[in-house]
Protein backbone atom coordinates (compact mmCIF):
# COMPACT_ATOMS: atom_id res chain seq x y z
CA UNK A 1 0.00 0.00 0.00
CA UNK A 2 1.05 3.55 -0.58
CA UNK A 3 2.08 5.83 2.26
CA UNK A 4 -0.94 8.03 1.50
CA UNK A 5 -3.16 5.21 2.77
CA UNK A 6 -2.14 6.31 6.28
CA UNK A 7 -4.61 8.81 7.68
CA UNK A 8 -3.24 9.06 11.20
CA UNK A 9 -1.47 12.45 11.25
CA UNK A 10 0.95 11.65 14.10
CA UNK A 11 1.91 8.31 12.53
CA UNK A 12 2.43 9.99 9.17
CA UNK A 13 4.64 12.69 10.71
CA UNK A 14 6.76 10.09 12.50
CA UNK A 15 7.19 8.03 9.32
CA UNK A 16 8.14 11.17 7.37
CA UNK A 17 10.80 12.03 9.96
CA UNK A 18 12.23 8.52 9.93
CA UNK A 19 12.26 8.54 6.12
CA UNK A 20 14.25 11.76 6.18
CA UNK A 21 16.79 10.20 8.51
CA UNK A 22 17.07 6.70 7.00
CA UNK A 23 16.72 7.80 3.34
CA UNK A 24 15.10 4.69 1.85
CA UNK A 25 14.53 4.67 -1.93
CA UNK A 26 10.92 3.76 -1.35
CA UNK A 27 8.29 3.36 1.38
CA UNK A 28 5.75 0.55 1.40
CA UNK A 29 2.88 0.03 3.86
CA UNK A 30 2.19 -3.67 4.49
CA UNK A 31 -1.42 -4.82 4.13
CA UNK A 32 -0.72 -8.27 5.61
CA UNK A 33 -2.30 -10.18 2.70
CA UNK A 34 -1.22 -13.59 1.44
CA UNK A 35 -0.60 -12.06 -1.97
CA UNK A 36 1.83 -9.58 -0.41
CA UNK A 37 3.60 -12.35 1.51
CA UNK A 38 3.96 -14.40 -1.70
CA UNK A 39 5.40 -11.42 -3.54
CA UNK A 40 7.93 -10.67 -0.79
CA UNK A 41 8.95 -14.33 -0.41
CA UNK A 42 9.53 -14.47 -4.19
CA UNK A 43 11.90 -11.52 -3.85
CA UNK A 44 13.91 -13.27 -1.13
CA UNK A 45 14.01 -16.45 -3.22
CA UNK A 46 15.36 -14.48 -6.19
CA UNK A 47 17.98 -12.69 -4.10
CA UNK A 48 19.15 -15.93 -2.45
CA UNK A 49 18.09 -14.96 1.11
CA UNK A 50 15.42 -17.66 1.10
CA UNK A 51 15.45 -21.22 -0.16
CA UNK A 52 12.25 -23.09 -0.80
CA UNK A 53 11.63 -26.20 1.32
CA UNK A 54 9.97 -28.63 -1.09
CA UNK A 55 9.07 -31.02 1.74
CA UNK A 56 7.16 -28.37 3.71
CA UNK A 57 4.45 -26.45 1.84
CA UNK A 58 4.70 -22.68 2.14
CA UNK A 59 7.96 -22.94 4.08
CA UNK A 60 11.33 -21.30 3.61
CA UNK A 61 14.88 -21.68 4.76
CA UNK A 62 17.06 -18.73 5.75
CA UNK A 63 20.59 -18.59 7.13
CA UNK A 64 22.11 -15.67 8.95
CA UNK A 65 25.48 -14.00 8.97
CA UNK A 66 27.62 -15.98 11.48
CA UNK A 67 27.98 -12.77 13.47
CA UNK A 68 24.24 -12.36 13.91
CA UNK A 69 22.80 -15.48 15.54
CA UNK A 70 21.11 -14.53 18.82
CA UNK A 71 19.77 -11.84 21.10
CA UNK A 72 22.54 -9.53 22.24
CA UNK A 73 22.04 -8.62 25.89
CA UNK A 74 25.28 -6.62 26.07
CA UNK A 75 24.05 -4.30 23.32
CA UNK A 76 20.55 -3.96 24.75
CA UNK A 77 19.78 -0.67 26.49
CA UNK A 78 16.99 0.80 28.57
CA UNK A 79 17.28 4.56 28.01
CA UNK A 80 14.98 5.92 30.68
CA UNK A 81 15.48 9.51 31.87
CA UNK A 82 17.45 8.44 34.93
CA UNK A 83 19.81 5.53 35.45
CA UNK A 84 17.91 4.48 38.63
CA UNK A 85 14.83 3.88 36.52
CA UNK A 86 16.66 1.21 34.51
CA UNK A 87 18.12 -0.33 37.69
CA UNK A 88 21.28 -2.37 38.23
CA UNK A 89 20.27 -5.27 35.95
CA UNK A 90 19.92 -3.25 32.73
CA UNK A 91 22.39 -1.38 30.53
CA UNK A 92 21.48 2.27 30.69
CA UNK A 93 22.42 5.28 28.57
CA UNK A 94 21.15 8.85 28.61
CA UNK A 95 18.28 8.98 26.09
CA UNK A 96 19.45 12.18 24.42
CA UNK A 97 23.04 10.99 24.09
CA UNK A 98 21.92 7.60 22.81
CA UNK A 99 19.55 9.21 20.28
CA UNK A 100 22.45 11.32 19.03
CA UNK A 101 24.68 8.26 18.63
CA UNK A 102 21.93 6.26 16.97
CA UNK A 103 20.94 9.04 14.59
CA UNK A 104 24.41 8.81 13.09
CA UNK A 105 23.94 5.08 12.59
CA UNK A 106 20.45 5.42 11.12
CA UNK A 107 21.43 8.36 8.93
CA UNK A 108 21.12 7.00 5.38
CA UNK A 109 21.03 3.42 6.70
CA UNK A 110 18.18 2.44 4.32
CA UNK A 111 19.68 3.85 1.11
CA UNK A 112 19.03 1.61 -1.87
CA UNK A 113 16.30 -0.23 0.06
CA UNK A 114 12.58 0.00 0.73
CA UNK A 115 11.28 1.01 4.12
CA UNK A 116 8.44 -1.35 5.07
CA UNK A 117 5.78 -0.01 7.42
CA UNK A 118 4.39 -2.88 9.51
CA UNK A 119 1.24 -2.07 11.50
CA UNK A 120 0.86 -4.85 14.07
CA UNK A 121 -1.25 -5.71 17.06
CA UNK A 122 0.02 -7.54 20.12
CA UNK A 123 -3.10 -9.43 21.17
CA UNK A 124 -6.35 -9.78 19.19
CA UNK A 125 -6.99 -6.61 17.16
CA UNK A 126 -9.04 -4.12 19.17
CA UNK A 127 -9.07 -6.33 22.30
CA UNK A 128 -9.16 -4.68 25.73
CA UNK A 129 -5.75 -6.11 26.66
CA UNK A 130 -4.17 -5.57 23.22
CA UNK A 131 -1.76 -2.85 22.08
CA UNK A 132 -0.63 -1.66 18.68
CA UNK A 133 2.89 -1.13 17.35
CA UNK A 134 4.25 0.16 14.06
CA UNK A 135 7.58 -1.27 12.96
CA UNK A 136 9.57 0.48 10.24
CA UNK A 137 12.14 -1.88 8.80
CA UNK A 138 14.36 -2.33 5.76
CA UNK A 139 14.27 -6.13 6.04
CA UNK A 140 11.82 -8.27 4.08
CA UNK A 141 12.79 -11.22 6.30
CA UNK A 142 11.53 -9.19 9.27
CA UNK A 143 8.26 -8.39 7.47
CA UNK A 144 7.61 -12.06 6.75
CA UNK A 145 8.47 -13.14 10.29
CA UNK A 146 6.35 -10.36 11.81
CA UNK A 147 3.44 -11.55 9.68
CA UNK A 148 3.66 -14.91 11.46
CA UNK A 149 4.47 -13.62 14.94
CA UNK A 150 1.88 -10.82 15.12
CA UNK A 151 -1.50 -9.86 13.72
CA UNK A 152 -0.34 -7.53 11.02
CA UNK A 153 -1.62 -5.31 8.18
CA UNK A 154 -4.52 -3.04 7.12
CA UNK A 155 -6.91 -4.21 9.86
CA UNK A 156 -4.50 -2.86 12.45
CA UNK A 157 -4.40 0.57 10.77
CA UNK A 158 -8.20 0.56 10.81
CA UNK A 159 -8.19 -0.24 14.54
CA UNK A 160 -5.66 2.55 15.12
CA UNK A 161 -7.98 5.08 13.49
CA UNK A 162 -6.88 8.71 13.21
CA UNK A 163 -5.48 9.16 16.69
CA UNK A 164 -4.90 5.77 18.36
CA UNK A 165 -1.71 5.25 20.37
CA UNK A 166 1.06 3.00 19.14
CA UNK A 167 4.58 1.93 20.09
CA UNK A 168 7.17 3.31 17.66
CA UNK A 169 9.51 0.55 16.51
CA UNK A 170 12.35 1.53 14.21
CA UNK A 171 14.59 -1.16 12.75
CA UNK A 172 17.41 -1.19 10.24
CA UNK A 173 19.84 -3.98 9.39
CA UNK A 174 22.42 -1.25 8.91
CA UNK A 175 23.61 -2.26 5.45
CA UNK A 176 22.70 0.51 3.03
CA UNK A 177 23.08 -0.30 -0.65
CA UNK A 178 25.29 2.60 -1.54
CA UNK A 179 26.43 2.78 -5.17
CA UNK A 180 28.63 -0.18 -6.07
CA UNK A 181 27.69 -2.18 -2.96
CA UNK A 182 25.89 -5.47 -3.48
CA UNK A 183 23.33 -6.93 -1.15
CA UNK A 184 24.06 -10.05 0.89
CA UNK A 185 21.77 -12.99 1.73
CA UNK A 186 21.76 -11.73 5.34
CA UNK A 187 22.64 -8.04 5.49
CA UNK A 188 23.55 -6.71 8.94
CA UNK A 189 26.11 -4.58 10.75
CA UNK A 190 27.38 -7.35 13.03
CA UNK A 191 29.92 -5.22 14.90
CA UNK A 192 27.60 -2.32 15.63
CA UNK A 193 24.40 -3.67 17.07
CA UNK A 194 22.14 -1.56 19.22
CA UNK A 195 18.84 -2.73 20.69
CA UNK A 196 17.59 0.40 22.39
CA UNK A 197 14.42 1.11 24.34
CA UNK A 198 13.05 4.54 25.27
CA UNK A 199 10.38 3.56 27.83
CA UNK A 200 8.96 7.06 28.48
CA UNK A 201 8.52 7.62 24.76
CA UNK A 202 7.27 4.04 24.21
CA UNK A 203 9.82 3.73 21.43
CA UNK A 204 12.35 1.12 20.25
CA UNK A 205 15.32 1.73 17.97
CA UNK A 206 17.07 -1.40 16.80
CA UNK A 207 20.11 -1.22 14.55
CA UNK A 208 22.52 -3.68 12.97
CA UNK A 209 20.88 -7.09 13.59
CA UNK A 210 18.28 -9.00 11.59
CA UNK A 211 17.90 -11.86 14.08
CA UNK A 212 14.92 -12.83 16.25
CA UNK A 213 14.33 -10.78 19.34
CA UNK A 214 16.72 -8.09 18.07
CA UNK A 215 14.67 -7.41 14.95
CA UNK A 216 11.14 -8.80 15.41
CA UNK A 217 10.37 -5.88 17.68
CA UNK A 218 6.90 -7.02 18.76
CA UNK A 219 8.34 -9.83 20.87
CA UNK A 220 10.97 -9.14 23.53
CA UNK A 221 11.37 -5.39 22.89
CA UNK A 222 7.68 -4.41 22.86
CA UNK A 223 5.71 -7.24 24.50
CA UNK A 224 8.16 -7.49 27.40
CA UNK A 225 10.51 -4.50 27.83
CA UNK A 226 8.21 -1.64 26.79
CA UNK A 227 5.03 -3.45 27.87
CA UNK A 228 6.43 -4.11 31.35
CA UNK A 229 6.71 -0.34 31.81
CA UNK A 230 3.21 0.24 30.40
CA UNK A 231 1.91 -2.51 32.70
CA UNK A 232 3.48 -0.92 35.78
CA UNK A 233 2.04 2.47 34.85
CA UNK A 234 -1.42 1.07 34.05
CA UNK A 235 -1.78 -1.66 36.69
CA UNK A 236 -1.33 -4.90 34.75
CA UNK A 237 1.44 -7.47 34.15
CA UNK A 238 3.61 -8.19 31.09
CA UNK A 239 5.43 -11.45 31.74
CA UNK A 240 7.85 -13.97 30.21
CA UNK A 241 5.33 -16.78 30.72
CA UNK A 242 3.71 -19.55 28.74
CA UNK A 243 -0.03 -20.13 29.18
CA UNK A 244 -1.60 -23.58 29.04
CA UNK A 245 -5.06 -25.01 29.62
CA UNK A 246 -5.37 -28.30 31.48
CA UNK A 247 -8.51 -30.41 31.54
CA UNK A 248 -9.14 -33.32 33.91
CA UNK A 249 -10.90 -36.55 32.90
CA UNK A 250 -14.21 -35.13 34.19
CA UNK A 251 -13.90 -32.19 31.77
CA UNK A 252 -13.04 -29.46 34.31
CA UNK A 253 -10.56 -26.99 32.88
CA UNK A 254 -8.02 -24.64 34.46
CA UNK A 255 -5.37 -22.35 33.05
CA UNK A 256 -1.78 -22.13 34.25
CA UNK A 257 0.91 -19.54 33.46
CA UNK A 258 4.59 -20.43 33.85
CA UNK A 259 7.85 -18.48 33.81
CA UNK A 260 11.10 -20.26 32.99
CA UNK A 261 14.41 -18.80 31.82
CA UNK A 262 15.31 -19.34 28.15
CA UNK A 263 16.27 -22.95 27.27
CA UNK A 264 14.27 -24.56 30.10
CA UNK A 265 11.55 -26.11 27.91
CA UNK A 266 8.72 -23.54 27.92
CA UNK A 267 7.50 -24.53 24.45
CA UNK A 268 7.62 -28.22 25.44
CA UNK A 269 5.55 -27.60 28.58
CA UNK A 270 3.05 -25.41 26.73
CA UNK A 271 2.41 -28.23 24.22
CA UNK A 272 2.79 -31.14 26.62
CA UNK A 273 1.17 -34.51 25.86
CA UNK A 274 0.05 -35.86 29.26
CA UNK A 275 0.97 -39.43 30.08
CA UNK A 276 -1.87 -39.57 32.60
CA UNK A 277 -4.93 -41.10 30.93
CA UNK A 278 -7.86 -38.76 30.40
CA UNK A 279 -5.91 -35.53 31.02
CA UNK A 280 -5.54 -32.95 28.26
CA UNK A 281 -3.19 -29.96 27.84
CA UNK A 282 -3.90 -27.19 25.34
CA UNK A 283 -1.69 -24.25 24.37
CA UNK A 284 -2.58 -20.58 24.69
CA UNK A 285 0.99 -19.26 24.38
CA UNK A 286 4.59 -20.43 24.73
CA UNK A 287 6.54 -17.31 25.67
CA UNK A 288 4.65 -14.20 26.77
CA UNK A 289 1.58 -13.47 28.91
CA UNK A 290 -0.18 -10.14 29.45
CA UNK A 291 -2.38 -10.33 32.54
CA UNK A 292 -4.82 -8.16 34.46
CA UNK A 293 -7.53 -8.52 37.06
CA UNK A 294 -10.94 -9.14 35.54
CA UNK A 295 -14.18 -7.68 36.87
CA UNK A 296 -14.93 -11.02 38.53
CA UNK A 297 -11.67 -10.70 40.53
CA UNK A 298 -9.83 -13.40 38.58
CA UNK A 299 -6.49 -12.86 36.89
CA UNK A 300 -6.96 -13.00 33.09
CA UNK A 301 -4.14 -13.61 30.60
CA UNK A 302 -3.73 -13.24 26.87
CA UNK A 303 -0.91 -14.41 24.66
CA UNK A 304 -0.03 -11.22 22.77
CA UNK A 305 1.74 -13.20 20.03
CA UNK A 306 0.37 -14.90 16.93
CA UNK A 307 3.14 -17.44 16.30
CA UNK A 308 6.02 -19.36 17.83
CA UNK A 309 9.65 -18.40 17.46
CA UNK A 310 10.99 -21.65 18.85
CA UNK A 311 14.45 -23.15 19.27
CA UNK A 312 14.73 -25.99 16.72
CA UNK A 313 17.58 -28.16 18.11
CA UNK A 314 16.22 -30.68 20.59
CA UNK A 315 12.71 -30.54 19.15
CA UNK A 316 11.57 -34.01 18.07
CA UNK A 317 8.55 -36.31 17.93
CA UNK A 318 9.68 -37.54 21.34
CA UNK A 319 10.27 -34.19 23.07
CA UNK A 320 7.47 -32.20 21.44
CA UNK A 321 5.30 -33.93 18.81
CA UNK A 322 2.86 -31.00 18.74
CA UNK A 323 5.63 -28.55 17.82
CA UNK A 324 6.80 -30.96 15.11
CA UNK A 325 3.26 -31.01 13.65
CA UNK A 326 2.99 -27.21 13.94
CA UNK A 327 6.05 -26.70 11.73
CA UNK A 328 5.05 -29.01 8.88
CA UNK A 329 4.00 -26.05 6.70
CA UNK A 330 3.99 -22.24 6.40
CA UNK A 331 7.12 -22.01 8.55
CA UNK A 332 10.35 -20.04 8.24
CA UNK A 333 13.42 -21.94 9.43
CA UNK A 334 16.55 -19.98 10.28
CA UNK A 335 20.04 -21.44 10.81
CA UNK A 336 18.95 -25.08 10.82
CA UNK A 337 20.67 -27.57 8.47
CA UNK A 338 18.99 -28.41 5.17
CA UNK A 339 18.75 -31.62 3.20
CA UNK A 340 19.34 -31.91 -0.56
CA UNK A 341 15.66 -32.80 -1.11
CA UNK A 342 14.35 -29.62 0.49
CA UNK A 343 13.81 -30.49 4.14
CA UNK A 344 15.40 -29.43 7.42
CA UNK A 345 17.46 -31.22 10.06
CA UNK A 346 18.94 -30.39 13.44
CA UNK A 347 20.67 -32.01 16.38
CA UNK A 348 18.09 -33.80 18.54
CA UNK A 349 15.47 -34.10 15.77
CA UNK A 350 15.32 -37.80 16.60
CA UNK A 351 16.88 -39.40 13.53
CA UNK A 352 20.31 -39.53 11.87
CA UNK A 353 21.48 -36.79 9.52
CA UNK A 354 20.65 -37.69 5.91
CA UNK A 355 23.29 -37.88 3.18
CA UNK A 356 24.31 -34.60 1.60
CA UNK A 357 23.28 -32.42 4.55
CA UNK A 358 24.24 -28.72 4.31
CA UNK A 359 25.05 -26.97 7.58
CA UNK A 360 23.74 -23.59 8.69
CA UNK A 361 27.08 -22.20 7.46
CA UNK A 362 26.22 -23.54 3.96
CA UNK A 363 28.97 -26.15 4.11
CA UNK A 364 28.70 -29.93 3.54
CA UNK A 365 28.11 -31.53 6.93
CA UNK A 366 31.03 -33.48 8.34
CA UNK A 367 29.95 -35.44 11.46
CA UNK A 368 33.62 -35.95 12.34
CA UNK A 369 34.24 -32.21 12.54
CA UNK A 370 32.58 -32.00 15.95
CA UNK A 371 30.72 -28.92 14.72
CA UNK A 372 26.93 -28.99 14.82
CA UNK A 373 24.95 -28.95 11.57
CA UNK A 374 22.37 -26.53 12.97
CA UNK A 375 23.27 -23.51 15.07
CA UNK A 376 22.27 -24.19 18.73
CA UNK A 377 19.98 -21.14 18.53
CA UNK A 378 18.46 -22.11 15.15
CA UNK A 379 14.77 -21.24 15.08
CA UNK A 380 11.42 -21.97 13.51
CA UNK A 381 8.82 -19.25 13.02
CA UNK A 382 5.39 -20.87 12.78
CA UNK A 383 1.76 -19.72 13.00
CA UNK A 384 0.27 -20.49 16.43
CA UNK A 385 -3.00 -21.65 14.90
CA UNK A 386 -1.19 -24.58 13.28
CA UNK A 387 -0.53 -26.12 16.70
CA UNK A 388 -2.71 -29.27 16.89
CA UNK A 389 -3.46 -28.56 20.56
CA UNK A 390 -4.08 -24.83 20.30
CA UNK A 391 -6.58 -23.84 22.99
CA UNK A 392 -10.08 -22.93 21.72
CA UNK A 393 -9.87 -19.71 23.80
CA UNK A 394 -6.39 -18.68 22.65
CA UNK A 395 -7.79 -15.70 20.73
CA UNK A 396 -10.31 -14.65 23.37
CA UNK A 397 -9.64 -10.88 23.58
CA UNK A 398 -10.52 -10.94 27.29
CA UNK A 399 -8.01 -13.68 28.03
CA UNK A 400 -8.28 -16.86 30.07
CA UNK A 401 -8.58 -17.05 33.90
CA UNK A 402 -5.34 -18.10 35.56
CA UNK A 403 -5.56 -20.56 38.49
CA UNK A 404 -1.84 -21.05 39.09
CA UNK A 405 1.49 -19.43 38.29
CA UNK A 406 4.61 -21.60 38.05
CA UNK A 407 8.24 -20.63 38.28
CA UNK A 408 11.09 -22.89 37.40
CA UNK A 409 14.68 -23.19 36.39
CA UNK A 410 17.35 -25.73 35.73
CA UNK A 411 18.77 -26.85 39.10
CA UNK A 412 20.74 -30.08 39.54
CA UNK A 413 20.29 -29.91 43.31
CA UNK A 414 18.57 -28.02 46.14
CA UNK A 415 15.17 -27.29 44.55
CA UNK A 416 12.57 -30.07 44.84
CA UNK A 417 10.33 -31.25 42.00
CA UNK A 418 7.51 -28.97 43.14
CA UNK A 419 6.60 -26.77 46.07
CA UNK A 420 3.77 -24.36 46.71
CA UNK A 421 3.83 -20.84 48.09
CA UNK A 422 1.90 -19.99 51.26
CA UNK A 423 0.41 -16.80 49.80
CA UNK A 424 0.84 -14.07 47.16
CA UNK A 425 3.88 -12.38 48.72
CA UNK A 426 5.58 -15.75 49.14
CA UNK A 427 4.79 -16.37 45.47
CA UNK A 428 6.44 -13.09 44.54
CA UNK A 429 9.42 -14.13 46.65
CA UNK A 430 9.59 -17.44 44.74
CA UNK A 431 9.58 -15.50 41.46
CA UNK A 432 12.31 -13.19 42.77
CA UNK A 433 14.65 -16.09 43.63
CA UNK A 434 14.32 -17.93 40.29
CA UNK A 435 17.73 -19.16 39.25
CA UNK A 436 18.97 -21.50 36.60
CA UNK A 437 22.18 -23.27 35.68
CA UNK A 438 23.55 -22.08 32.36
CA UNK A 439 23.63 -24.56 29.48
CA UNK A 440 26.13 -25.08 26.68
CA UNK A 441 23.78 -23.21 24.34
CA UNK A 442 24.37 -19.93 26.16
CA UNK A 443 27.68 -18.11 26.36
CA UNK A 444 29.64 -18.37 29.61
CA UNK A 445 30.60 -21.32 31.77
CA UNK A 446 28.26 -24.31 31.81
CA UNK A 447 26.46 -25.17 35.02
CA UNK A 448 26.88 -21.77 36.63
CA UNK A 449 24.00 -20.42 38.60
CA UNK A 450 22.41 -17.33 37.09
CA UNK A 451 19.78 -15.40 39.04
CA UNK A 452 16.90 -14.70 36.68
CA UNK A 453 13.96 -13.36 38.71
CA UNK A 454 10.61 -14.16 37.10
CA UNK A 455 12.74 -15.21 34.06
CA UNK A 456 12.61 -11.47 33.32
CA UNK A 457 16.24 -10.46 33.92
CA UNK A 458 16.93 -9.71 30.23
CA UNK A 459 13.39 -8.47 29.58
CA UNK A 460 12.31 -6.07 32.31
CA UNK A 461 12.18 -2.52 30.94
CA UNK A 462 12.67 -0.83 34.32
CA UNK A 463 14.24 -1.22 37.74
CA UNK A 464 13.55 -4.75 38.95
CA UNK A 465 13.16 -3.57 42.57
CA UNK A 466 10.25 -1.48 41.32
CA UNK A 467 9.01 -4.53 39.37
CA UNK A 468 8.87 -6.58 42.60
CA UNK A 469 6.99 -3.71 44.29
CA UNK A 470 4.56 -3.73 41.37
CA UNK A 471 3.91 -7.47 41.78
CA UNK A 472 3.35 -7.03 45.53
CA UNK A 473 0.96 -4.11 44.90
CA UNK A 474 -0.98 -6.17 42.35
CA UNK A 475 -1.62 -8.76 45.07
CA UNK A 476 -2.85 -6.13 47.53
CA UNK A 477 -5.82 -5.27 45.31
CA UNK A 478 -9.04 -5.96 47.25
CA UNK A 479 -11.78 -8.25 45.99
CA UNK A 480 -9.48 -10.38 43.87
CA UNK A 481 -8.97 -14.15 43.84
CA UNK A 482 -5.25 -14.89 44.00
CA UNK A 483 -3.91 -17.67 41.82
CA UNK A 484 -1.66 -20.15 43.65
CA UNK A 485 2.11 -20.04 43.09
CA UNK A 486 4.45 -22.99 42.56
CA UNK A 487 8.15 -23.53 42.01
CA UNK A 488 9.01 -26.57 39.88
CA UNK A 489 12.30 -28.19 38.96
CA UNK A 490 12.30 -30.93 36.31
CA UNK A 491 16.09 -30.99 36.20
CA UNK A 492 17.19 -32.38 39.58
CA UNK A 493 19.99 -34.94 39.27
CA UNK A 494 21.25 -37.80 41.42
CA UNK A 495 24.82 -38.24 42.64
CA UNK A 496 25.75 -39.93 39.37
CA UNK A 497 24.61 -36.86 37.44
CA UNK A 498 21.48 -38.55 35.99
CA UNK A 499 18.13 -36.76 35.86
CA UNK A 500 15.89 -38.05 38.64
CA UNK A 501 12.62 -37.12 36.94
CA UNK A 502 11.68 -38.26 33.41
CA UNK A 503 10.17 -34.88 32.46
CA UNK A 504 8.21 -34.08 29.27
CA UNK A 505 4.75 -35.77 29.29
CA UNK A 506 5.36 -37.08 32.82
CA UNK A 507 5.27 -33.50 34.05
CA UNK A 508 1.49 -33.88 33.75
CA UNK A 509 1.68 -35.67 37.11
CA UNK A 510 2.91 -32.48 38.73
CA UNK A 511 0.31 -30.43 36.85
CA UNK A 512 -2.37 -32.81 38.14
CA UNK A 513 -1.31 -32.19 41.75
CA UNK A 514 -1.36 -28.43 41.11
CA UNK A 515 -4.80 -28.76 39.51
CA UNK A 516 -6.06 -30.69 42.53
CA UNK A 517 -4.59 -28.12 44.92
CA UNK A 518 -6.55 -25.44 43.04
CA UNK A 519 -9.68 -27.60 43.39
CA UNK A 520 -9.02 -27.84 47.13
CA UNK A 521 -8.64 -31.64 47.06
CA UNK A 522 -4.87 -32.16 46.59
CA UNK A 523 -3.02 -33.08 49.77
CA UNK A 524 0.09 -31.19 50.86
CA UNK A 525 2.54 -31.17 53.72
CA UNK A 526 4.26 -28.08 54.99
CA UNK A 527 8.04 -27.78 54.81
CA UNK A 528 10.47 -24.96 55.59
CA UNK A 529 10.26 -23.64 52.03
CA UNK A 530 6.53 -24.10 51.37
CA UNK A 531 4.03 -26.90 50.75
CA UNK A 532 5.18 -30.17 49.19
CA UNK A 533 2.93 -32.95 47.89
CA UNK A 534 1.85 -35.14 50.83
CA UNK A 535 2.97 -38.78 50.66
CA UNK A 536 0.94 -40.43 47.91
CA UNK A 537 -0.52 -37.13 46.65
CA UNK A 538 1.50 -37.15 43.44
CA UNK A 539 -0.09 -39.62 41.00
CA UNK A 540 2.70 -42.02 40.01
CA UNK A 541 0.45 -44.73 38.52
CA UNK A 542 2.25 -46.55 35.73
CA UNK A 543 5.51 -44.65 36.20
CA UNK A 544 8.66 -46.63 36.80
CA UNK A 545 10.52 -44.58 39.35
CA UNK A 546 12.28 -45.78 42.48
CA UNK A 547 11.08 -44.77 45.92
CA UNK A 548 14.56 -43.46 46.57
CA UNK A 549 14.43 -41.16 43.54
CA UNK A 550 11.00 -39.85 44.58
CA UNK A 551 12.29 -39.22 48.08
CA UNK A 552 15.22 -37.26 46.71
CA UNK A 553 12.95 -35.30 44.36
CA UNK A 554 10.73 -34.20 47.23
CA UNK A 555 13.40 -33.59 49.84
CA UNK A 556 14.16 -30.19 51.27
CA UNK A 557 17.81 -30.28 52.18
CA UNK A 558 18.24 -27.43 54.66
CA UNK A 559 21.99 -27.30 54.20
CA UNK A 560 21.71 -26.92 50.43
CA UNK A 561 19.06 -24.23 50.78
CA UNK A 562 21.10 -22.38 53.41
CA UNK A 563 24.04 -22.41 51.00
CA UNK A 564 21.83 -20.54 48.49
CA UNK A 565 20.76 -17.81 50.91
CA UNK A 566 23.91 -15.62 50.85
CA UNK A 567 23.74 -15.43 47.02
CA UNK A 568 20.08 -14.41 47.18
CA UNK A 569 20.88 -11.81 49.85
CA UNK A 570 23.67 -10.31 47.74
CA UNK A 571 21.29 -10.17 44.78
CA UNK A 572 18.50 -8.52 46.80
CA UNK A 573 20.99 -6.06 48.31
CA UNK A 574 22.22 -5.02 44.87
CA UNK A 575 19.03 -2.94 44.54
CA UNK A 576 18.26 0.35 46.25
CA UNK A 577 14.70 0.39 47.53
CA UNK A 578 14.31 -3.38 47.49
CA UNK A 579 10.91 -4.38 48.97
CA UNK A 580 11.16 -4.88 52.73
CA UNK A 581 8.49 -7.59 52.50
CA UNK A 582 10.72 -9.79 50.33
CA UNK A 583 13.76 -9.19 52.54
CA UNK A 584 11.66 -10.28 55.53
CA UNK A 585 10.58 -13.36 53.60
CA UNK A 586 14.24 -14.25 53.12
CA UNK A 587 14.85 -13.91 56.89
CA UNK A 588 11.71 -16.01 57.48
CA UNK A 589 13.03 -18.70 55.16
CA UNK A 590 16.47 -18.71 56.74
CA UNK A 591 15.01 -19.00 60.23
CA UNK A 592 12.77 -21.90 59.23
CA UNK A 593 15.65 -23.72 57.57
CA UNK A 594 17.76 -23.38 60.70
CA UNK A 595 15.15 -24.87 63.04
C1 LIG B 1 13.21 -16.54 23.53
C2 LIG B 1 14.11 -16.31 24.67
O1 LIG B 1 13.66 -16.52 22.38
O2 LIG B 1 13.62 -16.27 25.80
O3 LIG B 1 12.00 -16.75 23.77
O4 LIG B 1 15.33 -16.13 24.47
MN1 LIG C 1 11.48 -16.36 25.75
Amino acid sequence: MHLDSINHPKLRTWIDEMVQMCMPDDVYVCDGSQEEANRLSERLLRSGSFKKLEKRPGSFYAFSDPGDVARVENNTYICSRFREEAGPTNNWADPQEMKGELMQRFFGSMRGRTMYVIPFSMGPIGGPLSHIGIELTDSIYVVLNMRIMTRMGSKVLEALGRDGTFVKCLHSVGYPLTPGRHDKPWPCDANNKYIVHFPEERAIWSYGSGYGGNALLGKKCFALRIASVMARDQGWLAEHMLILGITNPEGKKRYIAAAFPSACGKTNLAMLVPTLPGWKVETVGDDIAWMRWGEDGQLYAINPEYGYFGVAPGTSMQSNPNAMKTIEKNTIFTNVARTPDGDVWWEGIGYDPPEGLITWLQEPYDPKSGKPAAHPNARFTAPAKQCPVIDPAWEDPNGVPISAILFGGRRAGTVPLVHEAMDWSHGVFMGAIVSSETTAAASGAVGQLRRDPFAMLPFCGYNMADYFHHWLRMGERTGVKHPKFYYVNWFRKNKEGKFLWPGYGENSRVLKWIFERCEGIGKAQESAIGNLPAPGALDLTGLKISEEAMKELLTVNAEEWLADIPGIRVFFNSFDDFPEQLMERLDWLEKRLKT
